[in-house]
């Protein structure tokens, strides 16, 4: 899949784009059958809400390693989302780490205002040339925790960050009062909601978030983050582990567009 000249300057102005039906729904019912069962796994790519419930799931596009998973490696290597995001980062990527995040009805959590490039910055990439391919595998609505964008916001450039404490999980949030000063002058946030298959590729700067899953149904949606291979970390002392800060730098070939039903 090409991006247009337009849709590239889309990405360019608001740092998103959205791809609704990216993926059919046979496609999507393989995928999640796939998180039904590494769901199972207990190993350290995945993670657990206190409560037991799974909050992240990590590592899916290896061919090795307790989350491997070949619709989901078959899926990162498509053209509908590989070509896309050689695009915007200008040549070839490997994948920096997939993520499945799973709201579980009624009790999945939000995620704070951040930027993703908060954290892989201080990971040592050298530069901001990353995005994220989001695909959505349920339908999903404001009320089941959609993901809300700040078009533009990108250009902000790399904002001060704090860890934020109030989550299972380590993130680098945006402090409350520059964030809330962020809000009063952007545009609005943008609600990526949408049907199970939806696509939405964004910029590592964007700023983005998301709120409880206060519906009936479960969310579920995986995350390829992609970095240019020109970009790959300066690895400091302690790096974080590869399931989140991939070594397989090599560049991602693009493969067969059909493979994630044929991986079933
Ligand atoms: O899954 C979500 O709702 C948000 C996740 C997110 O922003 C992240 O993992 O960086």
């Amino acid at each position: 899949m090409e991006l247009t000249a337009a849709q590239r300057a889309q990405f360019e102005r608001d740092g998103f784009l959205i791809f609704p039906n990216l993926f059919s729904q046979p496609e999507v019912a393989v995928l999640r059958q796939e998180v039904a069962r590494l769901s199972e796994v207990h190993s350290e790519e995945v993670h657990r809400e206190p409560t037991g419930g799974i909050k992240s799931l990590f590592r899916v596009h290896e061919t090795d390693g307790a989350t491997a998973s070949a619709p989901f490696r078959a899926m990162v290597r498509t053209p509908r989302v590989l070509r896309p995001v050689q695009q915007v980062l200008g040549g070839d990527v490997y994948v920096y780490h997939t993520k499945i995040n799973a709201k579980p009805a009624i009790e999945g959590t939000h995620w704070m205002w951040h930027q993703d490039y908060n954290s892989w910055s201080k990971d040592g990439c050298p530069t901001p040339n990353m995005a994220t391919f989001n695909v959505m595998l349920n339908d999903t609505s404001e009320l089941s925790g959609a993901l809300y964008i700040i078009p533009g916001s990108h250009k902000l450039g790399l904002l001060e960050s704090e860890l934020y404490a109030g989550s299972s999980v380590r993130l680098w949030a945006i402090p409350k009062q520059k964030m809330i000063d962020v809000l009063r002058t952007s545009p609005a946030p943008v609600p990526i909601v949408g049907r199970a298959g939806t696509g939405v590729l964004f910029h590592c700067n964007v700023l983005h978030a998301s709120g409880h899953n206060l519906s009936a149904e479960d969310r579920w949606h995986i995350y390829v983050s992609c970095n240019a291979v020109a970009n790959k970390p300066i690895l400091g002392e302690n790096p974080r582990p590869d399931w989140v800060v991939s070594r397989n730098w090599y560049p991602l070939p693009i493969e067969d567009d059909s493979a994630v039903t044929k991986a079933a």
